[in-house]
């Protein structure tokens, strides 16, 4: 942190430059500088996500649905969020639940219509809420049209759509005749190479991801071209950005070189940051971007820290931020769960203050529809802990550097599932992984459900938990196509929306103190005590308003003496009942959080 005095030099000076620079100009003058920041109203959002298929169900048809999101509009109206990211809602024949795209101006049949789909955008804007959508551009599905056609033949017009190239002659088989190999030897993020052979035209396709997701090639300026239209087109209907789907990938080497065996070892690294994959996020910005006031948030896949600034710095217009996966895949070793270490997880974002400066806007999340939930793996879902851990863990979401980034049923403390079986798993990504190291004896079978019942995907895909009846309240079906956690009975919206004390009602007012505090948004950050193995206690500091956060991140009380310098006014908001505490030294109880204001 700079010292006090320059801070407020900055500020000072920031207030005068709308006087001195920007008087001159007709123009709507940009509001004042907050600390070398320029306020957007995506800097000052708290992000809630919804993935459809699990929200809420309207029909009774066991799948959650748009007119479902659009009867819980007001319960997110009440927590405070005021951006949705939406996970996809076109159609899709669900290979990988929407992310794989079969028609992207189409709503998918069993979320609704898109008539239903206005209606919800109109009901998001009504409440002062925004909408972004997910652009998912690196592939399609393998039944979307250019698909169909581009298989079709060697010399169809959508032949270059995708990456079609002949196999590699491999060694003879036992019939002495030589068996074709693919291309190369890049693996497929779902197991197996990522090369299909397709028997049309006795050629490969490139599919970073499942089968039915066939990566696009963006070196087609056709290509390029449709991406475009079809954002101008959910623009134009008044969605407010998007969050887009492993942008890094997008531009490949076409010559397909093999993997070295380094490479293999992270081969997301290897995937991305391809030759033009700056070149076509600045043309996108200039052909799209630039005319709409939006959000833009990639997942970065792939993208160092050190890398950052050169994807979302203001002056290389590509996109506003996007999300690292340092610290959400901390404590994780593949489909293994690691020990937590609180040291590594402060040094990672000490770094990210370091790295990402005033221009290069950051996120701050520990969960979505793809990581497990975020009590179960960062705190303790223990019946003693769930409730002031799931508080700890949002009250450092809520103050930290970054646009947060909630994912839903996290302001309910939603816990892991407990999986027991293949048979209990969904998603695409498991029951290939399945095929591939169980069912051929590389890994256990036990061991392969107990490391995913810690990391597997579906984890934060069952449905949300809404009430104490049948399913959560979740769908009138018998059966919803994800199975309800079991623990619903106890953990619900309905309960804890009547809960003064409730993590939902506790979220509630860390939003509120965010948007009540630019200090929390723009504000310097400096982590006091680094090498503390049990507690994170950093400073959150904008001119004169200053606060102090302090978690304690251990099951057992802690007492922890504050630096000398730093001198607490009063306590703002707790997660346990340690109200009007004021002394230099805390005694913390498991897992609580305070937040003060400082002198
Ligand atoms: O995920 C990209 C990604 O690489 C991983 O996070 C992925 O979920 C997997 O765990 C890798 O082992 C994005 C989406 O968020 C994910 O849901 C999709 O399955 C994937 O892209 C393909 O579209
Ligand atoms: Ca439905």
């Amino acid at each position: 942190m700079k010292p006090p005095t320059l801070t407020t030099f900055a500020l000072f000076l920031a207030t005068l430059a709308p006087m001195t620079l920007l008087q001159s100009q007709s123009s709507t003058p940009a509001p004042a500088l907050v600390n070398g920041y320029q306020p957007t109203w995506w800097k000052e959002a708290v992000v809630y996500q919804i993935y459809p298929r699990s929200f809420k169900d309207s029909n009774g048809d066991g799948i959650g649905d748009i007119p479902g999101i659009t009867s819980k509009l007001d319960y997110l109206q009440k927590l405070g969020v005021n951006v949705i990211w939406l996970s996809p809602h076109y159609d899709s024949p669900n290979a990988d639940n929407g992310y794989d795209i079969r028609d992207y101006r189409k709503v998918m049949a069993e979320f609704g219509t898109m008539a239903d789909f206005d209606t919800m955008l109109a009901g998001i804007k009504q409440r002062h809420m925004r909408l972004i959508i997910d652009l998912v551009v690196n592939h399609t599905s393998d039944e979307h049209h250019w698909f169909v056609e581009s298989r079709k033949s060697k010399d169809n017009p959508y032949r270059d759509y995708y990456f079609w190239r002949d196999g590699k002659p491999g060694p003879a088989g036992p019939d002495g005749k030589t068996r074709m190999l693919p291309p190369n030897n890049d693996p497929s993020f779902f197991s197996g190479s990522a090369w299909q052979f397709d028997s049309a035209t006795e050629q490969y396709y490139l599919h970073y991801f499942a089968v039915k997701q066939p990566d696009l090639n963006w070196d087609n300026p056709k290509v390029r071209e449709e991406v475009y239209s079809l954002m101008r087109f959910w623009l134009d209907k008044g969605v407010d950005g998007f969050r887009m789907d492993v942008i890094p990938l997008i531009s490949k080497n076409p010559a397909f070189p093999d993997l070295t065996p380094d490479q293999l070892h992270n081969y997301g690294n290897a995937y991305a940051n391809g030759p033009h994959m700056h070149d076509y996020l600045q043309e996108m910005n200039r052909n799209v971007m630039a005319k709409y006031d939006v959000m833009t948030v990639g997942e970065a896949l792939g993208i160092s820290l050190e890398q950052t600034p050169l994807m979302v710095g203001e002056n290389r217009h590509e996109l506003n931020m996007i999300f690292n996966f340092d610290a959400i895949r901390s404590n994780r070793e593949g489909i293994k769960l690691k020990p937590f270490d609180l040291l590594m997880l402060k040094a990672i974002y000490t770094h990210h203050a370091e790295v990402l400066d005033t221009h290069s806007w950051d996120t701050v999340f520990l969960s979505n529809h793809d990581n497990p939930r975020i009590v179960s793996t960062f705190g303790d879902d223990s019946a003693e802990f769930r409730v002031p851990s799931a508080k700890l863990l949002a009250t450092m979401l809520l103050t930290l550097r970054g646009t947060p980034f909630l994912y839903q049923g996290d302001e309910l403390g939603m816990t892991n599932y407990p999986f027991r079986s293949i048979n209990d798993f969904d998603d695409i990504e498991v029951k290939n992984a399945y095929k591939a190291n169980v069912l051929t004896g590389k890994i256990p079978e036990e061991t392969f459900i107990a490391d995913l019942r810690h990391t597997s995907r579906d984890n934060s895909r069952t449905p949300m938990q809404w009430d104490e009846s049948a399913n959560g309240g979740f769908t009138t079906a018998a059966k919803p196509w994800l199975a309800e956690n079991p623990n619903y009975t106890q953990i619900n919206a309905n309960a804890e929306v009547a809960d003064p004390n409730s993590i939902y009602n506790y979220t509630r007012k860390l939003i509120d103190l965010r948007h009540a505090h630019q200090a929390f948004v723009y504000g310097e950050y400096k982590d006091l005590d680094p090498e503390n193995k049990s507690i994170f206690a950093y400073t959150r500091a904008l001119g004169s308003d200053r606060y102090l956060v302090v978690l304690n991140f251990s099951s057992g009380p802690v007492a922890y003496t504050l630096p000398a310098k730093v001198k607490v006014d009063s306590l703002v908001l707790s997660n346990l009942d340690s109200a009007g505490l004021v002394t230099d030294t805390f005694n913390l109880a498991g897992w609580e959080a305070r937040i003060y204001k400082l002198k």
